[in-house]
């Protein structure tokens, strides 16, 4: 079996119970003039997690593995999104809003979709959420579970938020989890390091952290 160096110890996993799931890679928090910049972010500190994702991706996908992308987002009549998810954070740009790539975050427009580089391919698995666990109000714990997956190979964006509570959601229903450190990223360098940390402290209280080229090599050996 795969054997991955991580915090806090070695992760081992079968690649017949493990999936890929790359969290959020959208437009809108992505792109230069999207929602997540009109949080007041820096969305470089994002973008440095493509390059590594791409490689991962083509990697898993070389082996024939499954991957399972999320999206963020809601419907046009924003009849999934809680009042106090809309009002909260007083962005310039409100979830459903024009924004420079189509409403903010609804389902359908180009910002609600995953970035070019890492667009899904032929059947691959899109799971389209809305919240910031990607178990909430979706049909992922059916999928895993009809699969046979058990663990989990964790990317995205971000760190602090949409894996973070993807995380824990799937460390309460018995997942294994190993989080990519340079496949994740945050707006803000503080929480990508303390979110982290908070993952593999504690002996592992909610996972594995490794960098991506341990699990390439481990896949292709
Ligand atoms: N704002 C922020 O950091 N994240 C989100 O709103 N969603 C995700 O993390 N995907």
């Amino acid at each position: 079996m795969p054997s991955v160096d991580a915090k806090p110890g070695n992760f081992t996993f079968d690649l017949d119970k493990t999936a890929l799931i790359v969290i959020d890679m959208q437009r809108d928090f992505l792109m230069p003039g999207g929602f997540g910049e009109s949080l007041g972010n820096d969305v470089s500190q994002l973008r440095r997690t493509i390059e590594p994702l791409a490689a991962l991706i083509a990697a898993w996908r070389s082996q024939g593995l499954p991957i399972i992308h999320t999206r963020e987002g809601h419907k046009p009549d924003l009849s999934d999104c809680p009042p106090a998810k809309l009002n909260r954070g007083a962005p310039s740009q409100r979830i459903g809003d024009p924004g420079a790539f189509g409403r903010i975050l609804i389902q359908g427009e180009y910002g609600h979709d995953i970035i070019d580089e890492l667009q899904p391919v032929g059947d691959e698995v899109v799971i389209d959420k809305p919240g910031k666990g990607a178990f909430y109000a979706t049909d992922l714990s059916e999928i895993l579970e009809k699969s046979g997956v058990t663990s989990l190979i964790v990317t995205g964006v971000t760190t602090e938020v949409c894996v973070h509570t993807t995380v824990r959601e799937a460390n309460d229903r018995g997942y294994e989890c190993l989080v990519l450190a340079d496949c994740v990223g945050s707006y803000f360098p503080e929480f990508q390091q303390v979110g982290l940390q908070m993952i593999a402290a504690q002996g592992g209280i909610f996972g594995w952290v490794a960098e991506s080229p341990a699990v390439i090599s481990a896949i292709q050996e």
